[in-house]
This record gives structure tokens, sequence and C-alpha cells, in this order.
């Protein structure tokens, strides 16, 4: 990590209390006038810092971000968002963690931006990643397991998203099968699991993680406004993207860890509690084939089951859902 950075986690854990510009100077092995040009550094960036004769530098507001220093001050995680590697602007975060990943980074690392100018969906669908509006993320994730398993930390990951928002913004999303998350039925958050592995073990798991927060409903394209929705939207508070980026990986974490010792079958229980598909008619659309009928449950694989009016059961590895009722 830079000066800049230790810098600025300083002033966000100091609590309104002042800093020493020699104690810093001190710390850092600098001078104080080098001190100074970080502080400089930070105000041109947003920071308000006040200058307190004779006692140091307090930090009065910080710039709504996503750097790496505004996650770090909530972090309570192990192992998840150590490493943060940070855009203002990039077409994707998927890329840039596959490369990361494929260069070694450890187990939880993170890339987050402002803004995605080509952010992906499932299918080479596009994600609208509105600048500064929300969080668009991509978690490196190492477990042991077998590729066949990947699928099932999708529904991981959507429980800990959910359990999430839950904690910062008090309010419920229902989890649509198998991957997005709902408010008052539209969408405010889509997953995205992307895999490196060799036919017998996964590397890496990429998983990308867009949730809208701050969005009012203009800052979403036409085509969409219908279908999404924010945590702003619903609950008509902003809330602060780090500590929910800190809060979803403090979730992640545990049920990463959960899921390796003991399976799906404990997260099942939880991903049931905040389903919206399960006891639903509905429509299964797949490449090659729709099946409708009554989403009865998922198994312990995490694979939808579906019953069809002539009473048969399919299992439904992935597919797009539309709710009937
Ligand atoms: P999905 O294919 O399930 O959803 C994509 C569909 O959702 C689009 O076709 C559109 O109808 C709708 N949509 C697009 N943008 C939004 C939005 N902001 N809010 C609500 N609905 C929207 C879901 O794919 C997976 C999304 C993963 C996004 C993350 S962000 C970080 C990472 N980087 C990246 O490029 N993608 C992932």
């Amino acid at each position: 990590p830079t000066v800049k950075y230790e810098i600025t986690k300083r002033l966000l854990t100091a609590n309104g209390q002042p800093l020493s510009g020699q104690q810093l100077a001190d710390d850092f092995g600098l001078s104080r006038t080098a001190i100074w040009k970080h502080i400089k550094e930070l105000e041109e960036e947003g920071y308000e810092i006040e200058t307190i004769k004779k006692k140091g530098y307090v930090l009065s507001s910080s710039p709504d971000s996503l750097q790496a220093a505004k996650i770090n001050q909530y972090l309570t995680t192990k192992r998840f968002g150590h490493t943060i590697h940070y855009e203002v602007s990039c077409p994707s975060t998927q890329p840039i963690a596959h490369q990361m990943a494929q260069s070694g980074a450890p187990d939880g690392s993170i890339v987050v931006c402002e803004e995605q100018t080509a952010g992906k969906g499932r299918m080479a669908r596009v994600w609208t990643s509105t600048q500064g509006k929300g969080i668009w993320m991509s978690v490196i994730i190492r477990p042991e397991i077998p590729p066949t398993k990947a699928p099932q930390f999708t529904l991981v990951a959507a429980v800990a998203v959910t359990r999430a928002i839950e904690d910062i913004a008090d309010v419920r999303a229902e989890i649509k099968w198998p991957n997005d998350l709902l408010i008052n039925g539209k969408k405010c958050t889509g997953i995205l699991t992307e895999l490196q592995a060799d036919m017998d073990r996964v590397h890496a798991i990429i998983l990308g993680i867009g949730v809208n927060v701050n969005q009012q409903v203009t800052d979403f394209p036409e085509e969409i406004q219908s279908i999404a929705t924010s945590i702003q939207m619903v609950t008509g508070k902003t809330v602060d993207r780090a500590e929910l980026v800190a809060r979803i990986l403090h979730h992640l974490e545990i049920y990463t860890d959960l899921y390796v010792m003991h399976g799906f079958e404990p997260l099942k229980i939880l991903w049931e509690s905040y389903s919206c598909t399960l006891g639903k008619r509905i429509k299964a659309i797949m490449i090659h084939q729709q099946i409708e009928g009554l989403a009865l449950g998922i198994t312990s694989e995490g694979i939808l089951q579906v019953k069809t009016d002539d009473g048969q059961i399919h299992g439904i590895y992935s597919a797009d859902i539309e709710i009937q009722n």
C-alpha cells in the first residue's frame, strides 16, 4: 500500500481526532512537506481536510467513492477484500479480475470501479453500470471444489448479497433463481459467475456482482426503467457504497467457508427463505426449449425442480425465469 493510502486510512478511522503532521512524517520516514503534498492531493480528490494549528489534520468529509481506503475502513473479513484493485472507469471489472487471477491474485481479491462502459450480463447481455451510483465488483474466489459445483456459487453469492443489503439498508430483497435479486419485483442486483478451471479443479471463480444502490429512475436507460430498481429508490435513503461492499464481502467470506466445509445443504435453507421463485408457476426459458410449470424447490445441488402439468418433474440447471403469478 502507498503512503497516500495509509494516510487516507488513518484520516478515515481517526474519528475526528487530529492527526499530527509531524507524527505522520515520523511514521512514514518523510518530511512534513511530503505529507502536506499528499494531503493536498487528497483534497483535489474531494476529501475535505481541515488543518488545525499545532494539532494537525482532521477529515471533515470524504468523497462518495469506492477507493480502497474507503472500503478498508469497514472491512471485517480475514481474507476477502484485502487486495483491492480500484478503477474510476473501465469497460468491465471481469476481464481485469481474470487477469489478476491468472497472475496469482490471492483468494478474496476484488476489482471495483465507479463506472463500467461495457458491463456484462449473462449470455453477452449488457449490464448498465452508471457512474458513482452502484457497486460494480468482481471477486476472485479460490475454493477447493470441482468445476461441476461452481454454478451453486451463484446461489451462495445471492444469499450473501441479500443479507448484506438487509443489514445496511434494512430492506429485504428476494432471490429469483438463479441470479437475480429483486425488490418489489424489480431487479436491483445481478450476479455473473465465471470460471478458471481444468477438468477436475477450479482455479478461480470470478464472481461479478452488480448492485444498483443510489440511482434514481432516470439514471437507468429507458428500456429497463420498468424492470430495474435501486436501494435508494425503495428506501429513499442514500447508502454508503463502501460500507455495503464491505458487508457483502463479510457475508461472502462466511458463506464461502461454510459452503466449502459443509456443501450447499446448510445454505439451501437460507436461500429458500429469500426465494420468490418457489411455489410459483413459472416459465423457464432455455436456449433450446421452454418449460412451464410449478417451481417445486431446489435440490441440494442448487438445481431448480419444475413440475409440468403432465406431472413430470424437470431439473433445470440454467435458464431465465418468468414468474407467472
Ligand atoms: P443478466 O443477463 O441476468 O441480466 C442482464 C439484463 O438485465 C439485461 O439484458 C437488462 O434487461 C437488465 N439490466 C441491465 N442492466 C441492469 C441494471 N443495472 N439493473 C437492472 N437490470 C439491468 C446479470 O445478468 C449479471 C450482471 C453482472 C454485473 C456485474 S457488475 C461487475 C461485473 N462486471 C461485469 O461486467 N459484470 C459483472
